[in-house]
């Protein structure tokens, strides 16, 4: 095969990808049609030269581990950029500078950055390919790597290439120096355009994850009516069958993929319920034809978070590890070349390569082995519980909505907002422990609306107008309903009190009881909120006082939080939806 050829005729693409070539310099280019015979010859070059390793075919076919650079380990909020022609546009919570001006930064970064390389094209798409849904990009790179997460994270091929319209996604990557210091993710939302440089991990590179799927097509969503959200989606079979589905905004690194093939509790398994995972972090919203929010899956592999995942926490994401898969960052078992991670069981290996590359005794070492933000890239369809509607090209309807982050204290266990504006409200005032999956400190609470602070490609209060238009399109009587999850409380000890994981079904139950009009609630300050003995405890050793205890709700600490939200609020300015504000006061006068 020559994959020298381009794989469309399309002029626009083609002329962008020569002004590209011409800045950036590379020795040869090559179009990726997705074909096994070339993802395996890519595989072979990246092995010759150490970008990745290939890991024991047996135990772990076609899988292979990849080390990023120290530096080099999480996204970079603090240099992440969108650059609308007004700053207005971007808003308080965006980092933004004239697109003339980051145009010419950039163009002096990019300038010969690829001399000596090879430059990949990637015809990717969002979406099943040919959907009414779909949105098509091309992401050019100077990174094997990137190519072989992009072919497991999207849809990538001549399929695609064939599809390319004149309103594609641009985006170009190359990796240069990996220099922190001249590092940029750039987002031109007006020209449908991203830029990325001086990195190659994750959500940095692969564009398009959170860079197209988020932050763009929120702006596209804004403009053309539909939403881009940080959210899990899945389907929750009970007893009699009945499939119902949820999507679910946690911040990263708080739970979205544990949630979203969540193995049900024996009570529950024995009785018929279960999880179908048709998504574990990007869902596009639109109204469907019967009137009613349908969520699809613009991805097409997980992205997800190593440490922690064991065969109690989430068995569905380890066997989706098991083949077809890119492990980053985690260590590296030599004597039997495979992969450990913290928490994945308590035998770590003695002989073995820990993230930087250094030899690791894990009987022996005091530091951690792995990442906490190292990752796999796995194929969707390894997935156990993967949904049948997952290659849906329209997605599934959705019966609830669930916001949720990691607060030791404040938010309890679950409650649910009393209307569709209550809902944006409890959304718009999420609040969550920051993690390692972001560059920066770890363990501060910060403010993270609806889970999408670092990810929102427009002014944050014209997104919360946006979630309140859209419930209006919508109707109440055909609108999902909008709860909050928090598994993260914590005792005094900082241990944490609910079990979660798969017994986090028992709240789903409730939830989508109530989404369904079949459960009843006690009406508190927040919200409505269930019974301690609305929630089932069966076969779990955890008290009703306990479970009371979890869903308390602090007036005192409630009332500062209050405070909170108005000081956040302020930073917005007039654009603050006036239904938010008078959430707000009723909040505040429910506590008085
Ligand atoms: P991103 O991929 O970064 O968007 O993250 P995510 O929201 O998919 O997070 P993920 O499911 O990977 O969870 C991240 C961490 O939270 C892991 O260390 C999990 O072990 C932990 N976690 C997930 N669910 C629970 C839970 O119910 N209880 C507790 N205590 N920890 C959890
Ligand atoms: C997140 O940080 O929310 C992720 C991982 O899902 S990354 O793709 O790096 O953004
Ligand atoms: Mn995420």
């Amino acid at each position: 095969m020559d994959h020298t050829k381009p794989l469309t005729g399309n002029q626009a693409v083609l002329n962008w990808i020569d002004e590209m070539a011409k800045m950036t310099q590379p020795d040869k280019i090559i179009w990726i049609d997705g074909s096994n015979e070339q993802i395996e010859e890519l595989r072979a070059e990246a092995c010759s030269t150490g970008e990745i390793e290939k890991l024991n075919q047996e135990k772990l076919p076609d899988c292979y581990l990849h080390r990023t650079a120290v530096n080099d380990v999480a996204r970079v909020e603090d240099r992440t950029f969108i650059c609308c022609r007004s700053k207005e546009n971007a808003g308080p919570t965006n980092n933004w500078m004239d697109p003339q001006e980051m145009y010419q930064k950039l163009f002096k970064l990019y300038t010969g950055a690829m001399k000596g390389r090879t430059m990949y094209v990637i015809p990717y798409s969002m979406g099943v390919v040919g959907s009414p849904f779909a949105k098509y990009g091309i992401e050019l790179t100077d990174s094997i790597y990137v190519v072989l997460n992009m072919c497991i994270m999207t849809r990538v091929g001549s399929a695609v290439a064939e599809k390319l319209g004149d309103d594609f996604i641009k985006g170009l990557h190359a990796k240069a120096d990996i220099d922190p210091e001249n590092r940029y993710i750039v987002h031109f939302p007006e020209d449908n355009t991203i830029m990325s440089v001086n990195s190659g991990y994750g959500g940095n590179v692969l564009l398009g994850k959170k860079c197209f799927a988020l932050r763009i097509a929120s702006y596209l969503g804004h403009e053309q009516g539909w939403m881009a959200e940080h959210m899990l989606i899945l389907g929750l079979q009970n007893p009699a069958g009945e499939i119902r589905y949820l999507a679910a905004a946690f911040p990263s690194a708080c739970g979205k993929t544990n949630l979203a093939m969540l193995i049900p509790p024996e009570a529950y398994r024995e009785k018929g319920w279960k999880v179908w995972c048709v998504g574990d972090d990007i869902a596009w919203i639109r109204q469907g034809e019967d009137g009613r929010l349908w969520a699809m899956n613009p991805e097409y592999g997980f992205f997800g978070v190593a440490p922690g995942t064991n065969v109690k926490s989430n068995p569905n994401a380890l066997a989706s590890t098991q083949k077809g898969t890119i492990f980053t960052n985690v260590v590296h078992n030599l004597d039997d070349n495979t992969v450990w991670w913290e928490g994945l069981d308590k035998n770590p290996p003695e002989h073995a390569v820990d993230w930087k590359g250094n030899p690791w005794n894990g009987k022996e070492s005091s530091e951690k082995g792995a990442h906490p933000n190292s990752r796999f890239t796995a194929p969707a369809i390894n997935c156990p519980c993967i949904s049948d509607q997952f290659n849906s090209p329209t997605g599934v309807p959705l019966s609830a909505i669930v916001f949720g982050g990691r607060r030791a204290k404040t938010a309890p266990l679950v409650y649910q907002a009393r209307s569709w504006e209550h809902g944006v409200f409890v959304g718009s005032i999420m609040a969550s422990e920051t993690t390692a999956a972001a560059a920066g400190a770890v363990g501060v609470v910060r403010r993270d609306p609806m889970a999408m602070l670092p990810f929102c490609g427009y002014h944050m209060g014209d997104y919360w107008q946006h979630w309140l238009d859209m419930g209006k399109k919508i109707g109440a009587d055909k609108l999902p309903k909008i709860f909050n999850v928090n598994w993260f409380r914590t005792d005094d000890e900082g241990h944490f009190i609910w079990p979660g994981f798969g017994d986090n079904l028992r709240v789903l139950e409730w939830i989508m009881k109530r989404a369904c009009d079949e459960a009843d609630a006690v009406d508190t300050a927040i919200g409505y909120q269930p019974k301690a003995e609305d929630i089932n405890l069966d076969g779990l050793d955890i008290s009703k006082e306990t479970v009371e205890g979890l869903l308390g709700v602090d007036k005192a600490l409630w009332a500062e939080e209050a405070k909170g939200i108005r000081e956040y609020y302020a930073k917005f300015g007039d654009k603050v939806p006036a239904e938010l504000l008078r959430e707000l006061d009723t909040l505040e006068n429910n506590l008085k």
